[in-house]
């Protein structure tokens, strides 16, 4: 590094500055591919490479679809880390510092704990990088890196730069952001804690911009509550509705309630919604401070409405709340099924790190790891905390088997036909790409080891 850096001082433009960046890969079993996520193009790259100068030179590994060079000549990495995924970026990033290369570290995982962060690699940037990149960049530049970038949360005035996705195979779709934040706080959540349960709008015309650019048709609005405001969302579907794309978004069942946003939404393309229910029983939802939830009025009519409007749902749940039990795992997949939910998801608690939930679990002593996330034999699938009323192995059982359930060939087919006229024809054929492989995904991904182990080289 101190050679390169070196090198260009002294010649000037000859030389250029290379900054590799990083998206890392969640694990996988010995020999076995990698755990398989829905490939889409990560935007987090395509905005940090729009943040850096163009005289900077860049590359960009995608772990999930790609091998790392690790002899790449580069002057510094930079890495951005789920929680998921924060053992192998360690990992990665140890690799590069043997070889005395500069790794900083940003992203969801780094920001909720910024100290452990700190002691694998040289720098880490905490919240969102627009506001310290610049800095951080000259900083590299000149060999002195600060151990810590305090970014803002909620400026962000970016283009994403998607050339940084050049040559890679992704999904055919297009990640545009509408919003960052939540204005709720459940208790489990990275995003509320992140965002300190704020909800920053982004500027309209940025939201067009970022369309006209698209290269694809089908879109995935990337926002953690699409409707928390209600005023800024119509004004986002107002604007988007010329474009005539199809799109998949967030947002929570509140917009039922709201016959006039929905015909909006739909009128601006929307074809599929993700909603998280989280659970049925009333007094999960009003411990994990969701019981908005419950407050919004009888369930079936509020889904009734938002079908009729012509939106496809894809449901969350997640268990491991106190009062949850065999019982309310049946339940929360029976009226799944009955409402012939386009997908669904069917989640363990887990308790991420510095959440309100984390604190509380600690504080009962009812944490199985301290950070499951660095666990050496904590695998994909499994509870790290002890749950009031089933063992953690039943309950990592019963999600297991709820997946299983929703994606049998005779839900897939009742899915299948109930989604008929209700989606796009494309997104009706995607129906069966998507929910005839989500069985074999979920034996595919159970117990698969997140990361490798941090005294082991990532392969
Ligand atoms: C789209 C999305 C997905 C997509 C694809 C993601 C992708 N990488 O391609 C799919 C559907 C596949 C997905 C899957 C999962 N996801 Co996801 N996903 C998102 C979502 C909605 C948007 C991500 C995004 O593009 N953001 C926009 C970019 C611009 O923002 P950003 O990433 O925050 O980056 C900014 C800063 O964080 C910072 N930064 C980030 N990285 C770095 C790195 C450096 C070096 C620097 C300097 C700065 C920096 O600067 C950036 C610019 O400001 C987020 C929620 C969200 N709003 O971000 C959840 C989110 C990232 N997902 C999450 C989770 C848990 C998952 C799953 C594990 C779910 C599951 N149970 O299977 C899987 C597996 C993910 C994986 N790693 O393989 C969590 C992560 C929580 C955590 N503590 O780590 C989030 C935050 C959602 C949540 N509600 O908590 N996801
Ligand atoms: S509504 Fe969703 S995004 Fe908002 S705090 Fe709750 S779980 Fe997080």
């Amino acid at each position: 590094m101190i050679t390169r850096i070196y090198r260009y001082f002294k010649e000037g433009m000859e030389t250029k500055m290379k900054i590799t960046y990083i998206l890392p890969a969640i694990g996988k079993k010995p020999g076995k591919k990698y755990i398989g996520t829905w490939k889409m193009e990560p935007l987090t790259m395509a905005v940090l490479k729009a943040l850096t100068p163009r005289e900077i030179e860049t590359e960009f590994f995608d772990d999930r679809i790609e091998l790392i060079n690790y002899e790449t000549q580069t002057d510094l990495v930079c890495i951005t880390v789920e929680t998921y995924t924060a053992k192998r970026s360690y990992g990665i990033a140890k690799r590069f510092r043997e070889r005395g290369i500069p790794v900083v570290l940003g992203g969801y995982h780094v920001t909720l704990c910024p100290e452990e962060a700190q002691e694998y690699c040289d720098s880490v940037i905490v919240g969102n990088g627009e506001t310290v990149w610049k800095e951080m960049l000259d900083d590299a530049q000149q060999g002195r890196l600060k151990p810590v970038y305090q970014g803002g949360i909620g400026e962000y005035d970016v283009t994403p730069d998607k050339s940084i996705f050049e040559g890679k195979k992704y999904l055919p779709v297009s990640l545009v952001e509408t919003g960052r934040g939540c204005c709720h706080s459940c208790e489990f959540c990275s995003i509320s804690k992140f965002y300190c349960s704020r909800y920053y709008c982004r500027d309209h015309k940025l939201i067009a911009e970022d369309i006209r650019r698209s290269e694809h048709k089908y879109t995935f609005l990337v926002d953690d509550n699409l409707v928390a405001n209600r005023e800024n969302a119509m004004g986002i579907f107002r604007e988007i509705e010329p474009f005539k794309i199809k799109w998949a978004g967030q947002g929570t069942l509140s917009m039922a309630r709201d016959e006039e946003l929905l015909k909006a939404m739909k009128k601006s393309g929307c074809e599929i919604i993700l909603i998280g229910f989280e659970s049925l029983n009333k007094e999960n939802l009003k411990q994990m401070n969701k019981s908005f939830n419950y407050a919004l009025g009888e369930r079936d009519e509020l889904v009734k409405r938002i079908h009729d409007a012509g939106i496809g749902i894809y449901a969350t749940f997640v268990f491991g709340y106190d009062n949850d039990d065999e019982r309310t795992v049946e339940e929360a997949v029976a009226f799944a099924k009955k409402h012939n939910f386009y997908t669904a998801a069917f989640n363990h608690l887990l308790p991420f790190p510095n959440t309100p939930l984390y604190h509380r679990l600690k504080q009962d002593d009812r944490l199985l790891y301290d950070k499951w996330w660095l666990q050496e034999d904590y695998n994909y699938g499994e509870l790290a905390f002890r749950p009031k009323q089933l063992s953690p192995e039943k309950l990592s059982q019963l999600c297991h088997d709820a997946r299983k359930e929703f994606a049998s060939p005779k839900t897939v087919l009742s899915r299948g036909f109930a989604s008929l006229g209700r989606t796009s024809p494309l997104l009706w054929g995607l129906f069966w790409g998507m929910n005839l492989r989500l069985g074999e995904e979920v034996d595919q991904k159970m117990n698969v080891p997140i990361g490798e182990n941090l005294d082991e080289l990532p392969k």
